[in-house]
């Protein structure tokens, strides 16, 4: 059954690794995605920044290095900002990617919930500033009268993803969810579907591959995400 985007009034979009792996952003977990270089504990968890604050600070600065130096936005992101613009209801486009493509691609009303790799934050005040060098355990905080510690502005495993209430209104108000380029295997984001199918939306799945979660929608599209997504979203 076809869906045209255009017959909605208010449309949550979740974004994945997939959207931005033709920018050249590795994925997490395909084969040689980011992952498999790093074991999970080590790098993305709480614990493992208080163990190893230097390997987990090599682990973003590599990232985001190759961010600014060589990821541009792909037609996934020129096609999403361009329907965003033009579409005359409400659109929240959230994204569990740490990349800013969405925006310079010129989409608007980005909610990342994972945080961003071009944020850093103080482990004090908790105060989230920009940041495009490299970090170590010798950067400090300016916010702070004994100045503190910075870590990269990202929600690890096991701490609170950003703007849930946010997301959580907006998924119980929508009338169209379409998930783009995501394996469905982290949660709360593997949930959302289930958000959006409770109020009543129509659900769509646009991935390379079929994910943990493909049973709960609607409508799913196949293919990569600079094909998929200019197709659906035209
Ligand atoms: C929380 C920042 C409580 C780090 C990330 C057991 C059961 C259920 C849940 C849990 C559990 N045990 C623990 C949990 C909770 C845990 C979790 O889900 N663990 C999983 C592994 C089981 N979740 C958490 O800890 C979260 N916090 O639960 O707090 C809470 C809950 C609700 C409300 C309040 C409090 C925090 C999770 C955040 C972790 N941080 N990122 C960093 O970036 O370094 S997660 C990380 O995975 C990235 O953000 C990434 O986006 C995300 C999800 O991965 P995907 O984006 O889907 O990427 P992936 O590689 O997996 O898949 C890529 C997809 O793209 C594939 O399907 C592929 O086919 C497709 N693709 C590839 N190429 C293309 C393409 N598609 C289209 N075109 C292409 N060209």
């Amino acid at each position: 059954m076809p869906i045209n985007p255009h017959e909605f009034q208010s449309i949550v979009v979740l974004t994945g690794a997939g959207v931005s792996a033709e920018s050249g952003i590795a994925t997490f977990r395909d084969s040689g995605g980011l992952w498999e270089q790093h074991r999970v504990e080590e790098v993305a968890s709480p614990a493992g920044f208080r163990r190893d604050p230097e390997l987990v600070h090599r682990f973003y600065n590599l990232r985001r290095r190759q961010l600014i130096a060589e990821a541009r936005p792909n037609p996934a992101h020129a096609a999403l900002a361009r329907f965003q613009r033009d579409f005359p209801g409400e659109l929240l486009l959230v994204t569990q990617n740490v990349d800013h493509l969405h925006e310079e691609a010129g989409a608007t009303r980005v909610v990342h919930m994972h945080g961003e790799l071009l944020k850093q934050r103080c482990t004090r005040s908790g105060q989230v500033s920009d940041c495009r060098e490299d970090l170590s355990t010798g950067s400090l905080c300016r916010c702070c009268q004994t100045p503190a510690p910075l870590r990269p502005h990202i929600v690890w495993f096991g701490e609170t993803p950003l703007e849930m209430e946010l997301i959580d209104r907006a998924l119980a108000s929508c009338d169209l969810f379409v998930a783009i380029g995501t394996s469905g295997h982290v949660y709360p984001a593997a949930g959302f579907v289930d958000a959006a199918r409770a109020a009543g939306a129509k659900t769509v799945a646009l991935n390379l591959e079929p994910s943990a979660n493909s049973h709960c929608f609607d409508l799913q599209e196949l293919g990569p995400a600079s094909e998929v997504v200019p197709a659906f979203f035209t």
